[in-house]
């Protein structure tokens, strides 16, 4: 591949054990690849360009390991890790594969099950932070109901808060500086998750204690599941100063979750969001929360992770010569120009200006038969997208 798109450090790519090390699992079948090593999978990453490595407690440390093994694994992965310039920017908690959260972690019935996902967030964030990790994540994976008759919404909201709250002065008692980000997805594993979209996120995030703390991590597949604009998501979550992390992957729109590789379905939404994100100068990691497809060798499973990067770096140059182009940067300065005599009328309110502005006639007729050129516009956009540009 030629090296104008060959990721390095600073662009700050990252993926978690899981993606890369996906066995291709999947509810209709059984594993087709062995499974490699946190070890293997970090100089696998290291080998295509990522920046870090990310990881749920049980991707690097089994949940029945002895202290001991624990010990070791920990060793090891930090030797990799020594020995491949790769760091850990986020960590997060498995509250979904034992099953003892079949009915959910934080919100399930049983209060066993809350204190247990309680104590394994503890830990889990005790080892987020002795690699680094600056941001926590929560995706509720089995947060939800299959059936509205067995719990009240209010209950599972209330004992999400309470543990967010909780975790927040945890990490403020053992000095870990996190910020947390919380990932929504509208269903799957279970009927409807609750909070199942970053908006309904954001809204949750202003209930709590720490508020300051929290923000969120938006996933591209789980909010096209929504059927939503992944871009609009991500731009209300970076207005609201809550953009703390981002899953990058791609999707066909209201499907299962199919963590595709980056800009492999859909390439105009992510043309928008990488011109997005560099737009708006983003500094966090672009994480790829995706997997190769079941088809695929680990020859493949690194032709996924060198395209997620690829197609990253490709539409960021795309996004600057888009920025650059003369004729639709003319077309959006006159879309968008002041219109003086309308200037008077925004901003904050007074009475008078609320008066002029009632007593303003406006001529819809001649307003409205204004042509747009968005038809032109968004063809140059194709026409980019498409390289005769
Ligand atoms: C799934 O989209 C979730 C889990 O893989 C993990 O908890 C989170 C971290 O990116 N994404
Ligand atoms: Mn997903
Ligand atoms: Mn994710």
């Amino acid at each position: 591949m030629s090296d104008l798109y060959q990721p390095k450090p600073e662009h700050k790519f990252t993926f978690g054990l899981w993606t890369v090390g996906s066995t291709g699992r999947d509810p209709f079948g059984e594993p087709i690849r062995q499974s490699k090593s946190p070890v293997e999978l970090v100089h696998l990453l290291a080998e295509v360009g990522a920046y870090g490595v990310n990881f749920h407690d049980n991707d690097l440390v089994p949940i029945d390991a002895t202290p001991g093994e624990r010990d070791q694994i920990v060793r090891d992965f930090k030797q990799a890790l020594k020995e491949t310039g790769l760091t850990v920017p986020m960590a997060t908690t498995n509250l979904f594969y034992d099953p003892i959260f079949k009915d959910g972690a934080f919100t399930s019935n049983d209060p066993k099950v809350r204190a247990f996902a309680m104590q394994k967030t503890m830990r889990a964030m005790d080892l987020g932070a002795e690699f680094g990790a600056k941001v926590y994540v929560f995706w509720g994976g089995r947060e939800g109901v299959e059936s509205d008759a067995t719990k009240n919404p209010l209950d599972g909201l209330k004992y999400f808060r309470e543990a967010l709250d909780f975790f927040c002065e945890y990490s403020i008692s053992q000095n870990y500086g996190f910020k947390f980000a919380l990932e929504a997805k509208p269903n799957e594993p279970r009927g409807d998750l609750y909070l199942p979209t970053t908006g309904a996120m954001l809204g949750f995030i202003t209930t709590l204690q720490h508020a300051d703390m929290v923000g969120v991590n938006p996933e591209f597949a789980h909010e096209q599941m929504a059927g939503l604009n992944f871009m609009h998501a991500v731009a209300q979550a970076w207005d609201a100063g809550k953009l703390f992390h981002i899953d990058l992957n791609d999707q066909n729109y209201v499907r299962f979750d199919q963590d595709w590789r980056f800009g492999m379905q859909s390439i105009k939404q992510a043309f928008f969001m990488v011109k997005f994100l560099e737009d708006v100068g983003y500094d966090g990691s672009r994480h790829f929360d995706a997997h190769a497809f079941r088809t695929e060798d680990y020859e493949g499973v690194k032709d996924f992770a060198r395209g997620c990067m690829r197609t990253y770096l490709i539409l960021k140059e795309k996004a600057q010569q888009f920025n650059q182009d003369k004729e639709i940067q003319a077309m959006l300065a006159e879309l968008t120009a002041e219109d003086k005599e309308m200037t008077p009328y925004f901003g904050k309110f007074s009475p008078e200006k609320a008066a002029a502005l009632k007593a303003h006639n406006f001529d819809r007729k001649a307003i409205s038969s204004r042509g747009l050129k968005y038809e032109r516009l968004d063809q140059l956009t194709v026409d980019l997208l498409l390289g005769v540009r």
